[in-house]
């Protein structure tokens, strides 16, 4: 793949991000976008509920979901990849890294550390 493949599958995934995110605002479905096609990459903002709060990533290649929590409210605190055996503490107004690898295709929830907010994780087969 050569430099304008790239920008051109780039600019169709924002286009189509945008497109999904107009139409469908409430939802926000989220494609992972790929830096230097390895680790899938996206920004969460977390404030009264995640957004976006439905990323989809591919099978297999790593993950790092960028949680930035713009609030103080406690709910929020921690996130909890069930799935995955991953909790997390957010501090307020920053951002916190959560990396894995999804191993495994499949729909999976994201929440709070008291399990009120919610997300979903949509992970494609490779
Ligand atoms: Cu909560």
């Amino acid at each position: 793949m050569d430099t304008t493949e790239i920008l051109v599958l780039v600019a169709g995934a924002a286009a189509i991000a945008g497109v999904l995110w107009y139409f469908f605002g409430e939802r926000r479905a989220v494609a992972a976008r790929s830096v230097d096609g390895g680790v899938q990459e996206v920004k969460i903002t977390v404030k009264g509920g995640y957004s976006p709060d439905v990323v989809v990533v591919k099978q297999g290649r790593p993950v790092r979901l960028d949680f930035y929590r713009d609030e103080t409210s406690s709910c929020s605190e921690q996130v909890v990849f069930g799935d995955f055996g991953i909790a997390r503490d957010l501090p307020a107004f920053r951002t916190t890294p959560v990396e894995f690898i999804p191993d495994r295709p499949g729909e999976f929830t994201f929440t709070c550390g008291m399990n009120m907010l919610r997300g979903k994780l949509a992970v494609e087969p490779a």
